[in-house]
């Protein structure tokens, strides 16, 4: 297949609602040739939805979307990196792979591994994963590794176990995630027919907001879009080693999934940042569980709090939006993650202890 009719073989696939899973459709974009065994759950094609609700609240004329990539396999954004680097270790033979995670890595790194015939390991920060993330790497098989650290203690270890032991590293320092990870930017930007003004982002590890800049760059040199947006990335604001310029030692949020203080892709991102003429910008908790109830109130879209930084950064720093812009906020991880927060942080509560008759219910529903 060749780079001129990539597009309209999108649109076939698309349309005919056979999508081949993101290695098939970028093919030309990605380092895989005919030996490489692609593994793959089909992840990618994922919506890119309007959020009138969000856009009415920016206070000006804007059009705002979501990429909600928590429609992927595994739930997450980790599948488009995952299909690449399972499918190239699996190429060079590896028998057993590992990465540190704050959670969706490791779901993903299990799904696509044991597919592909391969072992497993995961070490985490044990009490910091939400329980999805958990029950999804026990199920697909994982060895999971509770250790008594935060992310950037675990990422330490795996990196130099991968350095001393047969075992492939999959976290995103592995130049084949990111390869995975910047069809997002081309989806985005097959739909929209160029790249969105701004392109807004949670941050944590910072691998995918790298991605995300080398797709958009690489659709541009191939003349799929005019555009290249602003990279606008958002941290928790008890995790943003982007805004104090150095590394967190304790990072804490409740958005568990970027609670890491010392990004490994650091330069590239902040590279990407400055090049895009874009910024790093901070959010609250409590701002980062406000868009999470808005989205899920308003919008009908269940994501996890993470996934709510790049909305609720949008929110915050609306006023320098120029008016007529077009927005895409990145949702990288669905809800369902993370029921624990869902139900901790809703306004709403059950009403409970109602007895099992019509009159009683249709009290408490104020009839
Ligand atoms: C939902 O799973 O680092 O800036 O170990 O799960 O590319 O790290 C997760 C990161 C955003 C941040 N949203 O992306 C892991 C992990 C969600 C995430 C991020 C993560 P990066």
């Amino acid at each position: 297949m060749t780079l001129a009719n990539l597009t309209k073989t999108n649109q076939i696939a698309t349309s005919a609602n056979n999508w081949q899973g993101l290695i098939e459709t970028y093919r030309p974009y990605l380092p895989v040739t005919e030996a490489t065994p692609v593994v793959t759950l089909l992840e990618g094609n994922t919506p890119l939805i309007p959020v009138p609700a969000i856009a009415q609240r920016i206070g000006k004329e804007v059009k705002v979307y979501v990429k909600y990539d928590g429609l992927n396999p595994t739930g997450s954004f980790k599948d488009r990196g995952m299909t690449m680097a399972i499918s190239k270790a699996k190429e060079a033979g590896a028998k057993a792979v590992i990465c540190a995670s704050t959670g969706n890595t490791s779901a993903a790194a299990a799904a696509y591994a044991r597919r592909a015939g391969m072992r497993a390991f995961v070490v985490i920060p044990d009490g910091y994963v939400a329980l999805g993330k958990l029950a999804q790497a026990l199920l697909y098989g994982a060895e999971v590794i509770a250790i008594k650290g935060n992310f950037d203690d675990a990422f330490k270890i795996v990196r130099e176990m991968s350095e001393n032991y047969p075992v492939t590293l999959v976290n995103s320092v592995n130049p084949y995630r990111l390869q995975g990870q910047k069809t997002a930017a081309f989806e985005i930007v097959d739909i929209l027919g160029d790249a969105p003004d701004w392109l807004c982002i949670p941050v944590g590890n910072a691998g995918n907001i790298t991605a995300y800049w080398m797709g958009f760059n690489e659709y541009h040199q191939n003349k799929q879009c005019v555009r290249l947006p602003k990279m606008m990335g958002f941290q928790a604001a008890g995790a943003a080693p982007f805004i104090s310029g150095q590394p967190v030692a304790n990072p804490e949020t409740v958005a568990t999934a970027i609670r890491i203080g010392n990004p490994a892709n650091w330069e590239k991102a902040l590279k990407a940042q400055e090049a895009s003429q874009g910024e790093f910008n901070p959010v609250t908790d409590e701002e980062i569980l406000d868009a999470y109830r808005l989205l899920a109130s308003e919008e009908g879209i269940f994501c996890e709090p993470a996934s709510a930084a790049s909305v609720a950064g949008l929110l915050k720093v609306k006023e320098k939006v120029p008016t007529g812009a077009t927005i895409v906020c990145v949702l990288t991880g669905n809800g369902l993650k993370d029921p624990s927060s869902a139900i901790d942080y809703s306004v709403n509560e059950t009403y409970t202890g109602i007895e099992a008759n019509l009159a009683d219910v249709a009290k408490v529903m104020g009839f």
